[in-house]
């Protein structure tokens, strides 16, 4: 077993702060994403907290501040179960660098992405008791791991608009694929933004604040932004500038066959995953075996809730020599992804959700 108790084969990009993606095999053909097998993003070193005297505190613009053990939040309010793609903004950054580089950011592939199947309470049940007062607007989340990383170095944060933290599919989640909550993951509480970028579920949650504004935390403020075009993204974050993100949207990749595989030539299975995002589904996945020339349309699992990802697989036959399969997806709206990474580049590599490109050698 590798570091955190996650298998052997994980990528790790960093090991502290750990920062880890299963290889594309392991992600092939599975609905939920065993606890081993999850990726892990992380900020700074992984806090231990002694989960007896751990407290939620819930604060800000409220009637009725909340402080809560544990226990509190297991038996106050009714527990439910919500299966969610976590995905990260940084999710294929590859695809990004390979148009231009992008120095100090993890070379994240097709792996910062995994679905769980979270247990705990909605928040919105915990804000009602907590009774936001007129003003309130944002719901920002505080815990304890200090990032190096953030200008100044800071514990990590965010925050989410009331009407999602509002949402009934919102959770403060003690459990995750049937089990507590794996230290690297969390414990013993992180919330769970279901269709928003993978950094607003904040691990090891120690308070919930309702605001006016959004957080001023770093990783709402400064990352997780896209910058304007031709300006330091550091510096016109801070300013005000940029687009924070928050929704995800339409993705898809290529999990077989791997990136550099030789193959035989010939029908060959090709499988992937595809996420709609904006709470729509994943509606056609088409695939080519000559860099976009020719398509084939693949079958598209079902979807199982508007938060999850879906499956999708086909036969291509594929030719003597070097090959490109390439996938593009649609989503329910009729959205598709855009063909070109060069259109999408950005300084920190977010939201890379051009058309995935498998390069492999086939005869
Ligand atoms: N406290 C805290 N929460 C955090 C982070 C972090 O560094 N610290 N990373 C965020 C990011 S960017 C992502 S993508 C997800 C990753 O969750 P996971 O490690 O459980 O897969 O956690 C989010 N929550
Ligand atoms: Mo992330």
């Amino acid at each position: 077993m590798g570091l955190w108790g996650k298998r052997d084969d994980m990528t790790v990009h960093e090991r502290d702060p750990f920062n880890a993606e299963p290889p594309r095999s392991a992600l092939a053909d599975a609905h939920l994403t065993p606890v081993d097998t999850f990726y892990s993003r992380n900020h700074g070193s992984v806090p231990a907290a002694d989960p007896a005297r751990w407290r939620l505190e819930v604060d800000g613009l409220v009637d009725h501040p909340l402080t809560l053990t544990l226990d509190d939040l297991r038996t106050r309010w009714k527990p439910t179960d919500v299966e969610v793609t976590l995905e990260c903004a940084g999710n294929r950054r590859t695809g990004l660098t390979e148009v231009r580089d992008i120095p100090g950011e993890t070379p994240w592939g097709p792996g910062a992405i995994s679905t769980g199947r979270f247990h705990g309470v909605r928040l919105a049940d915990v804000l009602a008791d907590a009774r936001p007062r007129p003003g309130a607007a944002h719901v920002a989340f505080a815990a304890p791991d200090v990032s190096p990383l953030a200008r100044p170095p800071q514990p990590y944060g965010g925050s989410v608009p009331l009407a999602k933290a509002l949402a009934p599919e919102v959770l403060l989640a003690w459990s995750m694929n049937g089990a507590p909550l794996p230290r690297v993951h969390g414990a013993p509480l992180r919330a769970v933004v279901p269709g928003w970028i993978g950094a607003r579920s904040v691990k090891w949650l120690t308070r919930v604040t309702v605001r006016g504004t959004p957080s001023d935390n770093y990783f709402q403020a400064v990352a997780y932004r896209l910058p304007p075009t031709g300006t330091d993204p550091v510096t016109a974050a801070l300013d005000g500038g940029g687009l924070p993100l928050g929704p995800l949207t339409l993705n898809c990749a290529i999990l077989r066959p791997d990136d550099g595989a030789r193959l035989p030539c010939g029908p060959t299975p090709v499988t992937g995953y595809a996420l709609a995002g904006q709470g729509r589904t994943v509606a056609r996945v088409d695939v080519s075996h000559d860099s976009g020339g020719t398509w084939r349309r693949a079958d598209v699992s079902a979807a199982a809730g508007p938060w999850v990802w879906q499956q999708w697989r086909t036969t291509l036959d594929l030719p003597h020599g070097d090959v490109e399969i390439v996938a593009r997806a649609w989503d329910s709206a009729g959205t598709v992804m855009p063909e070109s990474p060069g259109r999408l580049w950005n300084p920190k590599g977010y939201t890379n959700t051009s058309w995935p490109r498998t390069r492999v050698r086939c005869g």
